[in-house]
């Protein structure tokens, strides 16, 4: 069922799609108690996608940097707990491509609406040696996606809703971001594309 994308890499088409009604009423909770907002970054811009999170921590961006914090500056509180449902899905697709025992402390949440992208960028503010999970949900996207060294390039992958990509071993590094989302409708989630990311922070 995982397909391989590059070493470390699996992608599982449509696995989430079943849940995605569950999924979302899931992200409308967490969001309710830390709403989704525009980060400002450490060079003074906005990104135009939504962002919130969470679990024990969640990642922030202002203008001092990028961090894991236990709270969310937004509201003061600790962000909310991470949905059963969550954390299972990305226990469950982990272990599907291999990496068993997968438990993350940390759900990213993004929100695209239409023209809303992701430039070029590494995570590097996790752990290394666990894989990420990430969930596509809502209005497809092409996804870029490169190699740990930014001069390889990258390739286009469509992302549909119910998508499942596990990001593990020399993939973990990998140079990735998203193109402007379509002005495109779905079923579930309007003119929105959702993007859920599993991590492990501590
Ligand atoms: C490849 N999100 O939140 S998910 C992010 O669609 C992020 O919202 C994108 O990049 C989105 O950091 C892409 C796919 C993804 C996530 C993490 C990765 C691919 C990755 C980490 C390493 C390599
Ligand atoms: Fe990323």
């Amino acid at each position: 069922r995982p397909q391989f994308l590059a070493p470390g890499a699996w992608l599982m088409r449509g696995v989430a799609r079943v849940q995605a009604p569950a999924l979302l009423d899931a992200i409308r909770d967490v969001t309710r108690q830390a709403p989704l907002r525009q980060m400002t970054t450490p060079g003074g811009g906005r990104m135009s996608v939504g962002m919130s999170g969470c679990g024990a921590r969640a990642w922030i961006s202002d203008a001092t940097g990028y961090r894991y914090e236990a709270r969310d500056p937004l509201t003061g509180k600790d962000w909310p707990s991470m949905p059963g449902i969550l954390r299972e899905l990305a226990r469950d697709c982990a272990s599907r491509a291999g990496y068993d025992g997968f438990c993350p402390d940390s759900c990213l949440i993004n929100r695209y609406r239409p023209g809303d992208r992701m430039g070029l960028h590494q995570d590097r503010d996790e752990r290394r040696d666990v894989p990420i999970i990430s969930v596509s949900l809502g209005v497809s996207a092409v996804f870029l996606w490169g190699t740990p060294v930014r001069s390889d390039g990258v390739r286009r992958l469509v992302l549909n809703n119910g998508d499942v990509v596990v990001w593990g071993g020399p993939s973990r590094l990998a140079w990735h971001g998203v193109a402007p989302l379509p002005q495109a409708h779905h079923p579930l989630s309007g003119e929105i594309r959702y993007n859920l990311t599993f991590r492990v922070t501590a």
